[in-house]
């Protein structure tokens, strides 16, 4: 064989002649499952990277992603089809935070028992992106949603559904994950052009520079865009209110009934939570879409990224004109930010949007840090340095 050629097999496995010898019974029909199954669910050559720096090849461990989450209980995808999973003893114990924990979206280091398609999880790849809201009843706890999205849908119906200050919120919960929001104005169907038309120009002012695609899972309309997004194997969620027709969305990309969905109660146009929980579904051309239940509030969490700037570009870029740096837009002499909305370009809804949502963000990062003061002053330093050593046992764990 030309030298500069490879064959499968050897591009996406990186075991030591000796392990492929070990393997050779098996070697071409599971390399070329395994081949298949990775396309698919978008492992690439730095997911690559990143699981040989971990690791995880030498320690014998097959990449697997997590696709469904029941509590202690979850399930991952593999190259054989979906295994039921639970993390491993020593990965437990050293978990206190639940934002730890493996989530739908992760990549993880799985010891594959076949026999009783089951699967024990020994790490988690570094995250990508890690959309996130606040826990309910818990003004301090991060609940993760998803991980490793590319591409965030942010879907609104096109008959009751439309409400742009929600829509702002979900807009900063996908740019402080890492994530590109798309919106999907669903339901075309129901809905006449004059009210699309004014539904378009409403969401363009709220979501600056963000695509929008105005679809209908039940005649097909704009669906082939949005299947674009999944092209070479990428990751995609869902998020919306419930009633929106995720679900439908997600029935017709993945070409049949994988979901189910429900009818919306008439007299108040919101549909109940038949979807219960996060889940992934593989989608026919490659790639793969994750449906979630309904968020009745959305509360925010501070992400990594700033996602204030994503969501409230236009005003920022306006700030920047400000004669004040520090400018809070309220009296000031020279305040471009007040001048666009006298001008009628900037809506004044927006304005106090962006405030109130500044404020409760300033909160939530007081709370995060009085709550760290509190806990190193009670003396958990050595917490930190479990958390230290954790981080290190799953993702380098070389
Ligand atoms: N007319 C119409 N109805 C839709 C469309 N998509 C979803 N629905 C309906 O809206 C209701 C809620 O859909 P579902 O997918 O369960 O919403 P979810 O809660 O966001 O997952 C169901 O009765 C669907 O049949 C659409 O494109 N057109
Ligand atoms: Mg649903
Ligand atoms: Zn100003």
């Amino acid at each position: 064989m030309n030298k500069t050629m490879k064959s499968s097999n050897e591009i996406i496995n990186n075991a030591t002649p000796a392990q492929d010898m070990q393997q050779a019974g098996v070697a071409v029909v599971k390399t070329t499952a395994e081949r298949i199954f990775r396309e698919a669910y978008g492992w690439d050559s730095s997911w690559q990277e990143a699981w040989l720096a971990a690791g995880f090849e030498t320690a014998g461990l097959t990449p697997v992603r997590m696709t469904a989450d029941f509590g202690q209980q979850f399930k991952v995808a593999t190259s054989a089809g979906e295994y039921t999973a639970e993390t491993s003893g020593k990965m437990r114990h050293l978990t206190e935070r639940g934002a730890e924990l493996p989530a739908v979206g992760d990549w993880l280091a799985a010891e594959c028992l076949p026999g009783e398609r089951r699967a024990r999880i020994h790490g988690v790849l570094p995250r990508r992106s890690k959309i996130s809201r606040k826990a309910a009843g818990n003004p301090v706890r991060e609940q993760i949603i998803a991980t490793n999205v590319d591409t965030l849908f942010l879907v609104t119906s096109l008959n009751y559904d439309l409400n742009v200050r929600r829509l702002e919120r979900y807009l900063i919960m996908a740019w402080n994950a890492g994530t590109q929001p798309v919106i999907l104005l669903s339901k075309a169907d129901l809905c006449d052009e004059s009210f699309r038309l004014q539904a378009l120009s409403e969401v363009s002012l709220a979501a600056p520079g963000v695509p929008v695609h105005i679809v209908s899972a039940q005649t097909g309309e704009g669906m082939e865009q949005v299947a674009g997004y999944f092209a070479g194997g990428r990751s995609c969620a869902l998020a919306g209110t419930s009633g929106c027709g995720k679900s439908t969305l997600t029935n017709y990309l993945a070409g049949g009934h994988v979901q189910r969905t429900s009818d919306i109660r008439e007299d108040d146009s919101r549909g109940r939570h038949t979807t219960t929980h996060r889940q992934m579904f593989e989608i026919p051309g490659g790639g793969v879409l994750i449906d979630t239940p309904g968020m009745r509030e959305l509360q925010l969490w501070e992400g990594e990224e700033d996602g204030m700037s994503g969501a409230f570009s236009d005003i920022e870029k306006l700030a920047g004109n400000c004669r004040f740096r520090d400018c809070t837009h309220n009296r000031e002499e020279g305040c471009a930010v007040r001048e666009a909305m006298n001008d009628g370009e900037l809506d004044s809804g927006r304005l106090s949007s962006y405030r109130k949502t500044q404020r409760e963000l300033a909160f939530l990062e007081r709370k995060e840090k009085s709550r760290s003061a509190a806990g190193r002053s009670a003396g958990n330093g050595k917490r930190d340095q479990r958390k230290e050593r954790r981080d290190k046992n799953w993702l380098h764990e070389d």
